[in-house]
């Protein structure tokens, strides 16, 4: 199967802006410091992560096979799919490494700062339209997507795809779509032309690129990245206990200011966003220096996706000192002070603090 040319998209993420984690497969963030308080990310600075090199398919010949437990199997193609009903959705994509560098002890994996997180305008098929159609059978469980990537992985003599999967009742839900264009244009190749899935607030990994088939199981998938990655792993009581990594955990992140910027005293204005995967976000607050929590605005809210806060506060004394910003979501979580560390480095939603000198 063609690939991106490596190099070609390395330099095109570069031009971007884009922080690049590594080159080949291309992982990078986005520039966290140039995001402006809108909804969407521009695409040319969505983050990119890729676990195998980057697939090139053929919009003619791409076919989308449903199939497995269901009554009709289908075959569908990219002018079939875009003659079906559409949605369009904002959805912030979070990879569960995002933080990962920040944990310590250090763990394996990418080393991710901050910015594996965008949000983007996601538009396609409902994918609970296509299940409709097809009709899961009785006895049906899970539905497992697979990417048309692959490559050879730890563990594992042969090459594998890459491949997820969510209940059925999941699977459903009305906001899960089957995306064919991402703020308003086309899918490009990076983020998994022609068609990938999204899965609104949760952990990105769910959200399969250059998606070729569709299969309706009656049993848990328990694949490489189901199984043995993108999951907690933590000792407690001298016993492993592993969980699975699904909704993304409520995060503020400060945009500005920037660290170690050089700030002016008297009015300083912070500003940010915050998400959850699990209910909307009710509260941001921040502190500067060890200063009590001060409630941000939140600024218009999408009806998924991050949400953006501001506040403007006043710094008198000249130095170095800190800013912190922390979100709660409705049902009550909140971020912890220090990063929950667990072995594989997933789900960070500690407490950012931004050093700043104020002069
Ligand atoms: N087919 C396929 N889908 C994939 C991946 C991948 O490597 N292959 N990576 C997953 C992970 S871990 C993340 S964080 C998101 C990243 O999406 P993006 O590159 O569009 O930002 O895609 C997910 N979907
Ligand atoms: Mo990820």
């Amino acid at each position: 199967m063609p690939a991106m040319d490596p190099e070609n998209a390395l330099r095109r993420a570069v031009e971007a802006g884009l922080v690049v984690r590594t080159a080949d497969p291309l992982n990078a963030e986005t520039p966290i410091s140039e995001l402006i308080a809108s909804v969407v990310t521009p695409t040319a600075r969505f983050f990119v992560r890729n676990h195998f090199p980057m697939p090139v398919l053929d919009a003619d010949t791409w076919r989308l096979e449903v199939g497995g437990l269901v009554e009709r199997p289908l075959r569908l193609g990219l002018r079939e799919l875009r003659r079906m009903p559409t949605m369009t959705i904002a959805a912030t994509l979070e990879c569960a490494g995002n933080g990962r560098a920040l944990l310590e002890p250090a763990v394996p994996g990418e080393r991710w700062g901050l910015g594996a997180v965008s949000t983007a305008e996601w538009t396609g098929v409902p994918l609970a339209e296509i299940l409709d159609r097809a009709g899961p059978r009785a006895g049906a469980r899970e539905v497992l997507f697979r990417g048309a990537d692959q490559g050879t992985v730890e563990g594992h003599a042969e090459p594998i795809r890459f491949e997820r999967s969510l209940s059925l009742g999941e699977a459903r839900r009305p906001d899960v779509v089957l995306a064919y264009a991402m703020n308003g244009e086309p899918l490009p190749v990076q983020h998994g032309f022609p068609v990938r899935l999204v899965v609104p607030g949760w952990y990105a990994v769910a959200s399969v690129k250059w998606l070729t088939e569709i299969e309706v199981i009656e049993r848990a998938f328990a694949g490489h990245y189901q199984g043995e990655k993108y999951v907690y792993e933590t000792e407690q009581h001298g016993v492993l206990v592993r969980e699975p990594v699904t909704l993304q955990r409520v995060r503020a992140l400060l945009v500005e200011p920037r660290p170690d910027e050089q700030v002016a005293r008297g009015e300083l204005t912070v500003r940010g966003a915050a998400w959850s995967g699990e209910a909307p976000i009710a509260r941001v607050e921040v502190s500067v220096g060890e200063g009590r929590w001060q409630d941000a605005r939140l600024l218009d809210a999408p009806d998924h996706g991050w949400r953006w806060w501001e506040l403007s506060t006043s710094v008198d004394a000249p130095g170095v000192t800190t800013v912190r910003a922390r979100a709660t979501d409705r049902l009550g979580h909140h971020q912890p002070e220090h990063p929950a560390w667990n072995r594989l480095g997933y789900g960070n939603d500690a407490i950012q603090a931004v050093r700043v000198n104020i002069v």
